[in-house]
């Protein structure tokens, strides 16, 4: 009986030290973790992004495409502004889409297709059924250049994967959408091909 009474004293002091050591150990972590989070919070923290660009070169290297599409949220919407100049198809209306994948290798197949979240029909935009993807046709001066606004709160710029237009492609088509073919709008080759981000 004695005995085992000395084995529980014994296995509380070592209870005890072990406690102790755990505590020192939650002490000397949350040292650490109040250190890091002042040097966070000295960092600035986090903002909602309001801005994205992707800029538009060409594909093939008989065809030259220079563009930009600027992205900017304000007020629970995405505007997005596109600036267009593509000599070869002066006077021709060009086929704008966002593209699933942010690789414009592989002459900007390597996109894939077009960025459609909800699991939509291909469309023209504002239609019954249409892409989030599905920007439209161009078109585009005696020049070759072409200039599409548009605003929206289906898109935003954030970490919704749902609706977010970050980490996706522009893709320029060297053909007009028809809005109607199946999965594509039959738009023909993808001649342009910037990274949205
Ligand atoms: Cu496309
Ligand atoms: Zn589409």
């Amino acid at each position: 009986m004695k005995q085992l009474q000395i084995k529980h004293v014994l296995q509380c002091m070592l209870l005890t030290a072990s406690l102790a050591l755990v505590s020192c150990g939650t002490s000397t972590s949350s040292d650490t973790a109040s250190d890091s989070s002042s040097m966070e919070s000295s960092v600035a923290p986090a903002e909602p992004v309001t801005h994205a660009e992707a800029v538009i070169s060409g594909t093939k290297a008989d065809t030259t495409v220079d563009g930009t599409a600027s992205f900017d949220a304000d007020s629970g919407k995405v505007k997005l502004t596109l600036n267009l100049t593509i000599p070869k198809m002066a006077n021709k209306t060009v086929a704008v889409h966002i593209h699933e994948h942010p690789d414009c290798g592989d002459n900007g197949m390597a996109t894939h297709g077009h960025w459609n979240p909800t699991g939509a029909q291909h469309g023209e935009w504002g239609s019954a059924s249409f892409h989030l993807g599905d920007i439209g046709n161009v078109k585009l001066d005696a020049e070759g250049k072409g200039t599409l606004e548009m605003s929206t709160d289906l898109w935003t710029l954030g970490s919704d994967t749902a609706s977010s237009v970050l980490n996706h492609a522009i893709i320029v088509h060297n053909g007009v959408d028809d809005y109607t073919t199946q999965p594509t709008g039959n738009a023909g080759g993808r001649i342009g091909c910037g990274l949205i981000k």
